[in-house]
């Protein structure tokens, strides 16, 4: 039987625990432990053991995950506040900008035999993902994705890994090479190793951690893209790498929001923009987790498309070309008229959740 004082202290006992509860809860809410963060913490160029990062938009105030509006274009995940059409510059080659001088944008084709050394480091950090979304990203680097790392056939490459986050990472590279180079044996935290690949076939490949769960540590940002060139090059063309990737904002194994290039909403916000009549050769890699495939869709001009870019001869010329996790192909179009031509995953909730964007032909 409960008597009075015994009702008493039972409203009270529970009273208590929910006020604990709640307190626990707001300083979830209020930590990075959590993938999402609602805060002002994060200033633009933020520095992190040294790093200078580029800064990602500066709306991080408010409650994610994201802002999802309609639009009447079909995003409905919009980019950051204060991003510019050159954030994501490093991602294009435009035909027009000398590309040995600006170091900002996608490396240029290399002409002399050499081994090419990169530093990589694991960094972990909060990036503005979203409108009001702060993810808090493991990156190489600082950037996510990763940088491009662009070699000719048969060059050697040196990757200097250096894990500078808390939890062991490694890099793997997709393609061929020397197996005691596979990179999946994890590096523990403050410890560095060296990869030496050559690079191989021709084509386009990723790389990422592969340490487990490897879901988690891929999903969070830890993977890049490299071109090998073919031994004469490829044609002059606008060049343009597309990664699509998710980011699983509540830690439940499933994207909340989908990506070209790590912002969602960037490419609808600031469409590519490519000449009338001009060769447009895209780099497609689908990097993401939790879906077991994507596609690439373009609106109103079809495409040729060489599968993992191994070929220099396309294997099919389609609208719409479908990829599982890791598989890339290289596409090539020309847009005949001045326009905005939409493209998009044709699974059309990833297109809804961030990843619809424009090439627009001027
Ligand atoms: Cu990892």
């Amino acid at each position: 039987m409960i008597n009075r004082k015994n009702f008493f202290k039972f409203i009270l006992g529970g009273l208590g625990l929910i006020s604990l509860s709640s307190l626990f809860s707001f300083f979830k809410r209020n930590s990075y432990s959590s993938n999402v963060v609602c805060n002002n913490e994060l200033p633009p160029n933020q520095t992190n053991q040294g790093y200078l990062f580029p800064s990602f938009g500066n709306d991080n105030v408010g409650a994610g995950p994201g802002l999802i509006t309609h639009s009447p274009y079909g995003s409905m995940v919009h980019p950051p506040a204060g991003l510019t059409r050159t954030t994501l510059s490093r991602f294009e080659n435009p035909f027009s900008i000398p590309r040995e001088v600006n170091t900002q944008y996608l490396p240029s084709f290399s002409v002399l035999p050499s081994i090419k050394t990169y530093e990589i480091h694991s960094i972990e950090r909060p990036i503005n993902v979203a409108h009001k979304t702060i993810f808090y990203a493991w990156t190489f680097n600082g950037m996510l994705p990763g940088p491009i790392i662009r070699a000719r056939l048969g060059e050697k490459i040196r990757i200097k890994f250096k894990n500078m986050s808390k939890d062991p990472h490694s890099i793997h590279f997709h393609g061929s090479h020397s197996v005691s180079m596979d990179g999946w044996e994890p590096i523990p935290p403050g410890k560095e190793t060296e990869y030496i690949i050559e690079a191989k076939p021709i084509g386009v490949h990723p790389y990422h951690c592969h340490v487990p769960p490897i879901a988690v540590h891929l999903s969070k940002g830890l993977f890049g893209t490299m071109i090998v060139d073919p031994p004469e090059g490829r044609p002059p063309a606008h060049e343009v790498v597309l990664i699509l990737h998710g980011y699983d904002l509540n830690g439940r194994g499933k994207n909340d929001i989908y990506c070209w290039n790590g912002i969602a909403g960037y490419y609808e916000r600031f469409p590519i923009r490519v000449k009338v009549g001009e060769l447009v050769r895209v780099y497609l890699i689908n990097m993401l987790e939790y879906d077991p495939i994507a596609s690439f869709h373009l609106h109103a001009q079809t495409f040729d498309v060489y599968r993992t870019g191994s070929k220099l001869t396309p294997d099919e010329h389609t609208d719409v070309v479908t990829l599982g996790q890791t598989e890339r192909c290289i596409i090539e179009f020309r847009l005949p008229e001045k326009g905005r031509y939409m493209f998009h995953p044709h699974q059309t909730y990833m297109a809804e959740r961030g990843a619809m964007g424009w090439f627009v032909a001027i």
